[in-house]
Order: C-alpha cells, then sequence, then structure tokens
C-alpha cells in the first residue's frame, strides 16, 4: 500500500508527527525516502540478528555444562525471534520477506559487521554477551523511541531481552574470572579480540556517515554513531575494571575536562574490509545461510501445500 502522491496536506501532516514526536503508522503516509531508509535499516538489523546466531550457535554443542548449555539455546533461540519480529515490522512496509532473504544471501543487503568474526573459545561467548550485546543495548535502547511505530515498539522488547543477554555474558566471565589462571587468560584474549569489532558495531564515524543526518532529523535515529560509542565506551570501562580485564586501547583515559573517556581511532579500513564481505568469516556465515535456507525449503512448500488445502476446504464449508 505505498502512498507516493506527494499531497501537501499529507506531507505536512508528515512533519508534524516527527515533529512532535509521535510515531509513523504502517497505513499513514510517507516520503519514499523515508520508508527505504527504514527497511533498510530493519532489514539490516533482521539480517543482524539472524546471522548472529552463527558464531554462538556453534558452541551450543560443545558447552561446558548443561546450564550453559541450556542458556545458550534459549539466547540463540531469542535471537531468531528478534530477526522474526524485524522481518515482520519490515513488512509492515511492504517489503516482501522472501526478497530480503534473497537479498542477504547475494551480498546485496548488509548485516553487523561484527558477526564476520570467529568465536574461537568458550570466553569469546561470554565477551559476545558481555561486549556484543551490551552494544547492541546501548545502540538500540534509544531505538525504542525511533519514529516508525512498529520498529519502536519491536525494539522494546527486544532490548529487555539483548539486557539480559548482555548479564548472562558478563556473569559467564565473572565465573571465568574467578577460575584457573588459564581461563583467566582466555577471557583476557577473547575480550582483545572483541574490543576493537564491537566498536565498529556503531557505524563509521560521524563524519563518514551517509544516512546519520537524515535519519537523525526523521528521528528514526535518535543518537549519532559517534555518541553511542562514546556512550558504550563510558558504561564499560567500569564493568571491564569489576572483571578484572584490561581494554586492548593504550589511548584509554578519563578526561576530566570532556567528562568523558577519551579512546584510540577505530582502524576504519578494517571495517571497510569486513563489510565489504572481506573479513574472517563473510563467506562462511553467508554459505551457512544459504544452506539453512535451500535445507528449509521443503518447510516452506509443505507450509505453503498445507494452507492452499486448509483454505480450499474453508471454501468448500462456505
Ligand atoms: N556493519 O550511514 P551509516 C545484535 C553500514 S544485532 C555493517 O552510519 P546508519 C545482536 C550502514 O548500514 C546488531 N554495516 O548508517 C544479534 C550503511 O549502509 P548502506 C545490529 C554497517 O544506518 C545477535 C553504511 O554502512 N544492530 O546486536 O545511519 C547476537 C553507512 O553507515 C555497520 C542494528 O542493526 C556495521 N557495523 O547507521 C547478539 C541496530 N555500520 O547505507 C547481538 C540498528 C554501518 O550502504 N541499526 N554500516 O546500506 C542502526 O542503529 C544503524 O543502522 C547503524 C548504522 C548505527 C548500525
Amino acid at each position: 500500500m505505498t502512498a507516493t502522491a506527494p499531497d501537501a496536506g499529507l506531507a505536512e501532516q508528515f512533519e508534524r508527527t516527527i515533529a512532535r514526536d509521535q510515531r509513523v503508522e504502517p497505513r499513514d503516509w510517507m516520503p519514499e525516502k523515508f520508508r527505504a531508509t527504514v527497511i533498510r535499516q530493519i532489514a539490516q538489523h533482521a539480517h543482524s540478528e539472524i546471522i548472529g546466531m552463527q558464531p554462538e550457535g556453534n558452541w551450543i554443542t560443545r558447552a561446558p555444562s548443561l546450564r550453559r548449555k541450556a542458556i545458550l539455546l534459549a539466547k540463540v533461540q531469542d535471537e531468531a525471534g528478534h530477526g522474526l519480529y524485524l522481518y515482520s515490522a519490515c513488512e509492515t512496509l511492504g517489503a516482501d520477506r522472501t526478497d530480503l532473504t534473497e537479498r542477504l544471501i547475494t551480498g546485496r543487503q548488509k548485516y553487523s559487521s561484527i558477526f564476520n568474526y570467529p568465536a574461537l573459545t568458550f570466553a569469546d561467548v561470554g565477551v559476545i554477551g558481555w561486549l556484543v550485546d551490551g552494544a547492541a543495548v546501548c545502540n538500540q535502547v534509544p531505538l525504542c523511541r525511533s519514529s516508525y511505530g512498529p520498529y519502536a515498539r519491536a525494539m522494546i522488547r527486544i532490548c529487555k531481552e539483548e539486557s539480559f543477554h548482555q548479564r548472562q555474558g558478563y556473569e559467564l566471565l565473572m565465573t571465568m574470572m574467578s577460575g584457573t589462571a588459564g581461563q583467566r587468560a582466555m577471557v583476557q584474549d577473547a575480550v582483545d579480540r572483541w574490543w576493537w569489532p564491537v566498536l565498529m558495531m556503531f557505524g563509521p564515524p560521524d563524519r563518514e556517515s551517509a544516512n546519520t543526518a537524515q535519519s537523525m532529523a526523521w528521528k528514526i535515529k535518535r543518537h549519532t554513531n559517534d555518541e553511542l560509542r562514546q556512550r558504550f565506551v563510558d558504561m564499560t570501562v567500569p564493568q571491564a575494571e569489576a572483571l578484572g580485564v584490561t581494554l586492548p586501547d593504550p589511548d584509554l583515559r578519563w578526561n576530566p575536562q570532556r567528562g568523558a573517556h577519551d579512546f584510540g581511532e577505530v582502524d576504519w579500513d578494517e571495517m571497510k574490509q569486513v563489510v565489504a564481505g572481506n573479513g574472517p568469516c563473510n563467506a562462511e556465515r553467508i554459505a551457512q545461510r544459504k544452506a539453512a535456507h535451500d535445507g528449509g525449503a521443503w518447510v516452506r512448500e509443505a507450509a505453503a501445500a498445507h494452507a492452499a488445502k486448509k483454505a480450499g476446504r474453508e471454501r468448500t464449508v462456505a
């Protein structure tokens, strides 16, 4: 139901809705560029949740105890759920889920760079919870106030679950840090490998962010990439201290003038390479997603046949 006629009254109403901090709903008129931007952001987010199941999913069969296995299974299942809410939110804008999946598999739509790094040890599962989900919470809590209604509402539940995920990661790491010297070294090694890629999750620096200005004006995004990256660093430093790990940045220090931490420059060339498809696990992640999609073809066919049969029966009864 795409309303394309830029009727002055409709455009004014849209602007008023944004100015008053109200939500744009699926049946409302919206500029096509707004629609395309929201579809792009939600689709990338949905793809990230689905691809994001892989690094941790690989550890389900190797979790060190039944308790850790049950926790991990539930977490990965939550991520599938997040993907589903987000694909549904995208469909309210007229996007087609099959098409979105196709775009992911063929590399025409992006997903978060972070999931192209490998989870090498079980400490990585804890660090993904603590830092990756921690960054996700920091980035996504403001999106509960995003101007597109179905996205904002989906984010409320997602954020509750993400903050639970973050705490489970931190609890796992606390347990490992109170274990052997080998376990503590494993946690530090995982922190050293994930810290910089996590800072890339917030997107390119504001000076290079193509979408931030317009997305902020439309209140799709509520803060810039750099603002949220700073907030995350400030939030994480005391957590690292409490845990007893060092963050691998020699330039990281409190700046009393700014009332915030200074920190080193992210390797933006590395980020560009990973986003362009040349990260350590890009090919593997997409191949696995494609295999799962192809393997599920019979389920989709059976569900469609069942739905057609059911509709036929209902027509006969009526
Ligand atoms: N990786 O103009 P910019 C999770 C793209 S799921 C790859 O600043 P924008 C979790 C960007 O999309 C985490 N691509 O863009 C799941 C844009 O692409 P186009 C996912 C990136 O949209 C499972 C271009 O670069 N979270 O937490 O204003 C387990 C220029 O950037 C990245 C979300 O999706 C990146 N890191 O801002 C555990 C949150 N960064 O225009 C955890 C929602 C940027 O070429 N999304 N790009 O298509 C957002 O908040 C914003 O879309 C972003 C980027 C801050 C990510």
